[in-house]
């Protein structure tokens, strides 16, 4: 069976980019897949965070990809941390990535822009990155666009691994959905994200009323005339329009407003109201299955049960991994 490996920042609550670009394909991948995945805090220490705060923020990054439908029961979920392995290969692969590969990664040159203090972990993110895909083995990764780059560099990564010390990693995949790239409800021209600020993101679990507020207050334009082509914004209301009904099984909604739009006479408070009904109809859910889940309070059992087994893989890679390079 192929396995597949994905990780999340513990950074916060997953914004629907998140849900939509990359955890639904999660989810969904389950079914047929042999699939790890991780809630990569090693990478949230790139920058400045409080430990407390961490400590808590990864386990409820794991509550709500549970809410969100990863079932510890078919898929290996842990902590990246609790999984040293995965740093040990960061070392090793480190010595197989080629500098210049590095300073052309576009997302170190978007977070490092404005920071007083830029880490050297921030620089070479990438490389644990290909670390936590390749100690696996893995054949498939579900990301969202902005990683897509970063994959490629893994699959470079494990090619020259495999020349230098001998045949060992597949070379994995993207798996690249539909909704790679939701853009920002404020801002249509930058991606949807949590560190572009409160106003730039829709929470998976935010509150109602709060999300509604996003939705109404989107950037739109001023109206167009039949014919014209669609502003950024508005392309952004019918993506999540029709990722959301996608989900529920009727889109009969996107091809009305669609053909209101087309006519020239749509109204953007209808797309917006449509877009708010439907994305809750997908999240209530979700929220209401995260609640259940915090008070069962068995998160840490959970996390270390994955790491249990994910430890089982990785010592068995690194070992390998350690004798084709011949170290020990
Ligand atoms: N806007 C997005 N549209 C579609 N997919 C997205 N992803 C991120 N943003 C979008 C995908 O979500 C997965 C997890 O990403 P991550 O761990 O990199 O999450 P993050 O960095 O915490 O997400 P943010 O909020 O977008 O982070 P910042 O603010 O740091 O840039 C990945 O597969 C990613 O592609």
């Amino acid at each position: 069976m192929t396995r597949i490996f994905s990780g999340i920042q513990p950074t916060g609550t997953p914004h629907i980019g998140n849900y939509f670009g990359a955890l639904r394909n999660w989810v969904a991948l389950q079914e047929d897949h042999e699939c790890v995945y991780c809630v990569v805090d090693y990478h949230a220490i790139t920058i400045e965070v409080d430990p407390t705060a961490l400590r808590q923020a990864s386990r409820n990054m794991a509550l709500d990809l549970m809410a969100c439908g990863i079932d510890p029961q078919r898929s290996i979920m842990f902590i990246q941390s609790a999984v040293p392995e995965h740093t040990e290969l960061a070392w090793i692969l480190g010595c197989v990535t080629s500098y210049g590969d590095l300073t052309r990664m576009t997302q170190f040159k978007d977070k490092s822009a404005g920071r007083k203090f830029i880490s050297a972990g921030l620089f070479t993110y990438p490389i644990l990155q290909a670390a936590d895909i390749l100690l696996y083995r893995t054949q498939g990764v579900p990301v969202g666009e902005d990683q897509v780059q970063h994959l490629e560099l893994s699959r470079r990564i494990a090619r020259r691994f495999n020349s230098r010390f001998g045949e060992f990693f597949p070379e994995p995949d993207p798996i690249v959905g539909k909704g790679a790239r939701i853009m920002s409800l404020a801002d249509p021209t930058i991606k949807m994200s949590k560190s572009a600020g409160e106003a730039h993101y829709i929470g998976v679990m935010e509150d109602e009323k709060s999300i509604q507020k996003k939705i109404r207050s989107a950037v739109t334009d001023t109206g167009l005339t039949a014919g014209e082509e669609m502003s950024p914004g508005v392309a952004t209301l019918f993506e999540i329009l029709e990722l959301s009904t996608e989900m529920l099984g009727d889109t009969s909604i996107v091809s009305e407003l669609k053909a209101d739009f087309g006519a020239g006479k749509l109204m953007y408070s209808h797309l917006k109201d449509a877009v708010f009904e439907n994305l809750m109809a997908v999240l209530r859910p979700i929220q209401a299955r995260r609640a259940e889940l915090a008070a069962s309070g068995k998160v840490d059992e959970i996390l270390a049960q994955g790491a249990e087994k994910a430890r089982v893989i990785a010592r068995e890679n690194i070992a390998k991994v350690r004798e084709l390079a011949g170290l020990g």
